[in-house]
């Protein structure tokens, strides 16, 4: 695999060699199934920039998480059709998988993420997903493409019905009877604020391993802004990271991506949220492991 020459966390800490590596973080600008406000091809790269000023140390954890070893790889160019780009995430995953490696993909659009977990579904033998996400993504499909970013729990569903959705605030009258006729795993952002949703019960539901696919238009906009399809009413980011500690800390997470980061030149807000996010899920991930070597 061929080095990234913007590593995440920049040259310092980001340096590490693919075989040293624990953590693979490979950047996909792909936008071909956004279908609002554009930029997200330039996510990645405003992530990985803005993840050059992330402080190392994590108060919360007690750790400096990079120390686990993390690499970032450039996959082999961004193809304009989407079932290239399906195909090149794919096996770009599955090579990653195959040195043994955690995977960390960034997007690029939402349409990223069945490559990935097909792969990884394929390297596992079974495979949950737990999407966090304003939106259901369960349309079949959309504006005439099944790759759309906005089918894309459709495509995960046709691998596995093992899903969880969370912070979702935006569907359609047929997503909602999709989701009762099928009895498909979803809490809505006003369930999760309501407290009306049983999450502990969910999580214990749904069999290992799990791949995470996080839409930061989950968040709400003081934490995240630019996004390709923004939605008001998200998730805060003290509620984020409970969320996701309470994930890590019950489930045997294999592989995670970060998606719909829209680059903005004015928003350097959103970037570095995100990248920070990044960093706390590495953290959540592997805090054993870094505090094992830590004590040695
Ligand atoms: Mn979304």
């Amino acid at each position: 695999m061929e080095l990234s020459k913007n590593q995440f966390l920049g040259t310092d800490a980001g340096a590490v060699t693919f075989e040293d590596a624990t953590v693979i973080v490979v950047p996909f600008g792909y936008e071909g199934g956004a279908s609002y406000g554009k930029g997200t091809a330039k996510g990645p790269e405003a992530i990985i920039d803005a993840s050059s000023y992330l402080e190392l140390y994590d108060e919360v954890l007690d750790v400096e998480p990079y120390k686990v070893g993390i690499c970032t790889v450039t996959p082999p160019g961004i193809p304009k059709t989407p079932e290239a780009m399906n195909r090149i995430v794919y096996e770009t995953t599955g090579k990653i998988l195959d040195q043994d490696k955690f995977i960390v993909s960034i997007g690029g659009d939402h349409s990223i993420t069945p490559g990935c977990c097909r792969a990884l579904q394929e390297k596992q033998g079974a495979l949950a997903v737990i999407q966090i996400d304003a939106h259901a993504d369960l349309r079949r499909s959309y504006q005439g493409s099944k790759f759309s970013h906005a089918c894309v729990m459709s495509r995960i569903r046709e691998m596995t019905s093992d899903t969880l959705q969370l912070g979702i605030r935006s569907l359609s009258a047929d997503e909602a009877q999709r989701i009762r006729n099928e009895q498909i795993a979803v809490c809505t952002m006003h369930e999760f604020r309501a407290a009306g949703f049983n999450l502990t019960t969910a999580l214990q539901r749904l069999p290992d391993p799990v791949f995470i696919t996080f839409d930061v238009d989950v968040f709400d906009w003081s934490v995240v802004r630019s996004t390709g399809t923004p939605e008001p009413g998200g998730m805060f980011w003290d509620e984020a990271m409970s969320l996701l500690q309470q994930i890590f800390s019950s489930k045997r997470v294999v592989g995670f991506d970060v998606v719909e980061l829209a680059h903005d030149e004015h928003d350097r807000n959103s970037a570095f949220a995100a990248a920070k996010l990044i960093y706390k899920m590495i953290g959540f991930k592997f805090i054993s492991q870094i505090k094992a070597v830590k004590e040695k």
